[in-house]
């Protein structure tokens, strides 16, 4: 049986790799960090209590700004591969605290790589960079695109992306780098643009919120759908050589064609009901992402099967789904 650690497996991504992971048969170990309240909502359809001696997923205490945590849990529990998922991933809040997000996104990739370098004996490792680190890079963006980052947090993950390039090359470690595009479910965060709208949309439709206040509306993204994309990182990890890879759709689209899209979806015109609040404008913001995923499609046979209108509508039809009982069929009756 293969053993795997996540980092950040409370999060949208590290919840749907679990379950990739487990049922491929894998022994799945997880970093939580210590919360005052559940943190561990998106994994409740795979978590069984600890006393179930028949359980492959096992969740640990540690935090990606304590070192010691990282050596000693990768010490004891030894695993083949690592997923590094773990960050402060909210662009906008980076301006906020971007010391914070440098130590944790950028640090914390440094932290475990050299947890792994001095304890763990081999594994191969996994890096969640970001699309972003590539900033106002003229599109389309490849893996020899150069990157030109807009935010603490896309300056904190090209630290975590050479870094991890730098171990590779200075230690012989197995050790890839997923540049990732924007990738979405019903598990993103509430506060993510493409789950503020869906959310948004299905909420107005059923009475229970009035508006939605947005920012740019004109940011060009290239959105896709979650669960395909931690099929890219695990098979980034079963190649003969590590490599980095970009992954996204080939497509992009406008805030405004989200927007517009799940509206439509509901039978409810846009503009009735979005404001721009300019307190959601970024100090600076990245107006168009757009990926070159040939690489992956050619040595990882990966490519995305959702769409942008299919993922529109699955992340709507689940936040109707998740409404109240009576505002769901008040939502479900003047849907079109
Ligand atoms: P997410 O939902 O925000 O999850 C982030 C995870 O990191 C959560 O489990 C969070 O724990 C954990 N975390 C935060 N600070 C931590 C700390 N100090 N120590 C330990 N764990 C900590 O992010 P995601 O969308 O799943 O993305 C996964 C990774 O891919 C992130 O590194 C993100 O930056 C990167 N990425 C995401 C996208 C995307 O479009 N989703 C694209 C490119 C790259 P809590 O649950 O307790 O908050
Ligand atoms: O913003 C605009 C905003 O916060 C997308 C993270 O997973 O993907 C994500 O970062 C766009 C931006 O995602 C609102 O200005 C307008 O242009 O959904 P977002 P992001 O910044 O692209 C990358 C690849 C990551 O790596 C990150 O971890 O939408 N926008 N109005 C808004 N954005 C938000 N959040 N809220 C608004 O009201």
């Amino acid at each position: 049986m293969k053993r795997a650690l996540i980092t950040g497996i409370t999060g949208q991504d590290g919840s749907y790799l679990t379950e990739f992971l487990l049922k491929k048969g894998y022994e799945v170990h997880g970093i939580k960090r210590r919360s005052s309240s559940f943190n561990t909502g998106r994994l409740d359809g795979v978590y069984s209590d600890w006393h179930d001696s028949t359980s492959t997923l096992f969740l640990h205490f540690a935090d990606l700004a304590d070192a010691s945590s990282l050596a000693n849990l990768l010490g004891d529990i030894q695993p083949d591969e690592v997923y590094n998922l773990a960050a402060q991933s909210h662009v906008r809040v980076s301006f906020e605290i971007p010391e914070y997000t440098c130590d944790v996104t950028g640090t914390g990739v440094l932290r475990v790589l050299e947890a792994l370098r001095r304890v763990g004996d081999g594994a191969r490792y996994y890096q969640a960079s970001s699309s972003e680190m590539f900033g106002s890079a003229i599109p389309p963006q490849s893996e020899t695109t150069p990157f030109h980052p807009r935010s603490p947090y896309a300056c904190a993950k090209l630290f975590g992306h050479a870094i991890t390039v730098n171990y590779r090359e200075s230690y012989g470690m197995f050790a890839c780098s997923g540049i990732l595009f924007n990738h979405e479910s019903p598990r993103r965060g509430e506060t993510f643009v493409t789950r503020k709208i869906a959310r948004a949309a299905a909420r107005i439709k059923g009475g229970l919120e009035q508006r939605l206040f947005l920012g740019n509306l004109d940011a060009r993204r290239d959105w896709g759908y979650a669960p395909e994309y931690v099929e890219a990182m695990w098979l980034m990890l079963q190649q003969d050589q590590p490599r980095d890879y970009v992954i996204g759709t080939g497509e992009t689209h406008s805030v405004k064609e989200f927007v517009a899209c799940a509206f439509e979806h509901v039978g409810l015109e846009w503009q009735k009901y979005v404001q721009i609040d300019p307190r959601y404008y970024r100090p600076a913001d990245v107006d168009i992402l757009l990926a070159d995923p040939d690489k992956a499609r050619i040595e990882l046979g990966w490519t995305h099967k959702t769409g942008f209108r299919e993922l529109v509508k699955l992340m709507v039809d689940a936040e109707t789904a998740a409404l109240p009982a009576p505002e769901r069929s008040l939502g479900r009756a003047r849907a079109v």
